[in-house]
């Protein structure tokens, strides 16, 4: 049974992504199941199959302990580790072939916290692969793409698991300025082009050394793009995915 980890910066479309997701899915006749692992999150674009919320509350977290939303964020984030054994009986309970996991909407709190890359172990079904989200409208400036490979690698660094990039919310870009951010991601000769062009000075200098050690790791970004409003490259992230699952492709070269 394949679990398949969404995540990406606040905002950048983890859980719409998730909802276009599963209904494509499902209407290709996958048995899908969606789980929600946001303590936090009050509304949802779709309904979660298994719930971290039945278990761990971040308003409750705020209010039991007297904490500010970011504290009881942090240690809401923490307290779903002691969970996990719950939320591996609730998808065994869902009987799906294949797993969709929505992740916290600050991807610090999951990725660079303990209880994340914890939580993503000890399920224990196999296997698994993460999805990075890319945030088109954000990653259109070159030099806060090159901010996002660098945060897309320390995700990689905390998990070690095939990872799949997406360019989420394309349709909110005009269409050329979509292909030039897929160039960027197979080409690194185009974002270094880019970078010389569009950005000045110490950051030009910066990020051209931050994209050269991330490429001298031999890590890979090529970008899907997909929209979870028009359901584009949906298709295409389905047979990518379904290779890395097979094949357990790993991210680096
Ligand atoms: N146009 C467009 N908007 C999108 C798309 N995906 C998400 N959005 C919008 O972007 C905002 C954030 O989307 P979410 O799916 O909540 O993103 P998230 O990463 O789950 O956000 P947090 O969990 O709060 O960090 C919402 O207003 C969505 O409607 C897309 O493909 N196209
Ligand atoms: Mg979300």
């Amino acid at each position: 049974m394949p679990v398949v980890f969404i995540i990406g910066t606040a905002g950048s479309g983890k859980s719409l992504f998730t909802a276009a997701f599963t209904d494509w899915l499902k209407m290709s006749k996958q048995d899908v199941a969606t789980v929600n692992l946001d303590p936090g999150v009050l509304k949802l674009p779709y309904s979660p199959d298994v719930d971290v919320r039945n278990y761990v509350d971040a308003g409750d977290v705020m209010e039991k302990y007297g904490l500010g939303p970011n504290g009881a964020a942090v240690m809401a984030a923490d307290l779903v580790a002691d969970e996990v054994e719950n939320l591996t009986r609730d998808i065994d309970e869902a009987h799906a072939d294949f797993v969709l996991v929505d992740t916290p909407g600050q991807m610090e709190l999951f990725a660079f916290r303990a209880s994340g890359p914890y939580i993503v172990n000890e399920l224990t079904r196999e296997p698994k692969a993460l999805i990075y989200l890319f945030d088109a409208v954000f990653s259109a400036n070159p030099f806060n793409y090159v901010s996002n490979m660098f945060l897309s690698a320390a995700v990689y660094n905390r998990f070690f698991q095939p990872q799949l990039h997406l360019l989420s919310k394309v349709d909110l870009l005009p269409k050329k300025a979509v292909s030039q951010i897929v160039e960027w991601s197979g080409n690194p000769r185009a974002l270094e082009d880019a970078l010389q062009t569009k950005v000045e000075d110490t950051k030009r200098i910066f990020s051209q050394s931050m994209m050269r050690s991330i490429n001298q790791l031999g890590l890979q970004f090529h970008l899907t793009p997909v929209s979870a409003r028009t359901n584009e490259g949906l298709i295409a992230v389905n047979t990518v995915l379904e290779r890395l699952l097979m094949q357990g492709e790993k991210y680096t070269t």
